[in-house]
């Protein structure tokens, strides 16, 4: 438990950090994919784009951040013949936008690739690219009941600390990493340098983060069929809970309360705050501000008791795929409704006390805790949605994962239907 606590902690110490989707893409909305050529900054790297870059050429249309496809610092007919070629998949090189907000190089194909973190190895499934994989991080490997496969390949450690021994030894083309921060192995690349190993930083685990990563990446790994069918699947979740939310009255919103451990909370600006809000909640510390990136911010119980919410969400660190034991979550839920005073409040009394593990709204199959919070919130809007149907369907179609639901994991408590 503690090591999980700790682990969470470097976790969210490098949510956020230079992203450069987070303040301009929220879910459900439209993203750039973040690869140089991408001229008009959609989803999709295609003959638009050509029209764009002729456009820019002919002095009607404004130079865009992705339209130097070539990356040599001027608009021409050679970013034209690299946005044919990565339509076709011909490109020998990939210019892109990563994590840290910095214009970088990958080469292509790839081959053999190292991939750390574990939401960043689910979109290697989706994407159908697990036989390219040559090597984990230890996360990966801990988690062998949901990774049964990946789990089983050499580790490069812990992804704090990279073992570069190991990484120069399984020899791949590219290391997909997050990003490069105090805990994100900065010295990644001067120690890859001259080596042919490409350093590779996205953003994976936060719901605006993750599906452009993994379109991005679907690009680098000949992928992009695979990715415009996930998008179009999981946007059918995310429009029919914004259609459905749309009709329930601003003044029947449910005042929500996420009950973050260490007697904190999550406030506008963090991925939780967004989901409950997306699901048609009002998070009822939206404009608190403290804690990491001042969107974790400590709160009083006598101010909760104040606020008096009608229903609470509280995160767990524990649960998951991995354990089969309920009483973690449970745990957590009477922790959770024996906070002073917390007897006297609307969403105690009417037992609507939720408690999810946060792995639900994180990394690219973030949909299935929001329909979870939706249900949770209006299950009579959402009672046609069961998630362990949505999870099931996950899994088995994108994470090609055997995963009996009924008998194993813990996603919710005191129900996850
Ligand atoms: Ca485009
Ligand atoms: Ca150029």
């Amino acid at each position: 438990m503690k090591s999980l606590i700790w682990l969470f902690c470097c976790f969210v110490s490098i949510i956020g950090m230079g992203s450069v989707f987070a303040d301009d893409v929220q879910i459900g909305e439209p993203f750039t994919v973040q690869i140089m050529g991408n001229a008009n900054l959609d989803q999709v790297v295609d003959q638009q784009d050509i029209v764009f870059i002729q456009e820019i050429i002919g002095g009607t249309k404004e130079k865009t951040k992705l339209a130097d496809a070539n990356n040599d610092g001027i608009i021409d007919q050679a970013d034209i013949e690299q946005i044919n070629k990565i339509i076709s998949g011909t490109e020998d090189t990939i210019f892109y936008v990563n994590l840290n907000d910095d214009v970088e190089s990958v080469k292509h194909p790839l081959n053999n690739i190292i991939v750390v973190y574990d939401n960043t190895a689910e979109i290697i499934r989706i994407l159908g690219a697990q036989d390219k994989v040559v090597g984990v991080d230890s996360m990966i490997l801990e988690k062998s009941k949901y990774f049964p496969e990946l789990s089983q390949l050499p580790s490069i450690g812990e992804r704090k600390d990279c073992n570069v021994e190991k990484i120069l030894e399984l020899d791949p083309d590219a290391v997909f990493i997050h990003a490069k921060s105090e805990s994100g192995c900065p010295d990644l690349e001067e120690k890859l340098k001259d080596k042919g190993i490409d350093v590779v930083r996205l953003g994976t685990w936060e719901s605006h983060t993750a599906v452009p990563s993994l379109m991005l990446m679907a690009y680098m790994l000949d992928k992009v069929d695979r990715a415009n069918q996930y998008v179009t699947y999981q946007e059918k979740y995310l429009n029919t809970i914004k259609e459905r939310v749309a009709q329930i009255p601003e003044e029947k919103r449910l005042r929500v309360f996420i009950d973050r451990p260490g007697d904190t909370t999550t406030s506008k600006g963090s991925g939780y705050s967004e989901s409950v809000e997306f699901a048609g909640g009002k998070n009822i510390a939206k404009n608190l501000a403290g804690g990491f990136q001042s969107v974790l911010p400590a709160v009083d119980s006598e101010w909760v008791v104040k606020e008096n919410p009608e229903v609470i969400i509280g995160l767990s660190w524990d649960g998951g795929h991995e354990t089969d034991d309920i009483d973690v979550l449970k745990k957590r839920y009477d922790e959770v409704v024996a906070k002073p005073g917390f007897s006297s409040i609307d969403a105690v009394k009417n037992n609507r006390v939720y408690i999810t593990p946060y792995i639900n709204v994180l990394g690219p199959g973030y949909h299935i805790g929001l329909v979870q919070f939706a249900k949770w919130l209006y299950p009579e809007q959402f009672g046609d949605l069961d998630v362990k149907i949505v999870q099931d369907e996950y899994m088995t179609n994108w994470q090609n994962l055997y995963f009996d639901l009924n008998n194993h994991g813990v996603f919710g408590y005191p129900v996850s239907t």
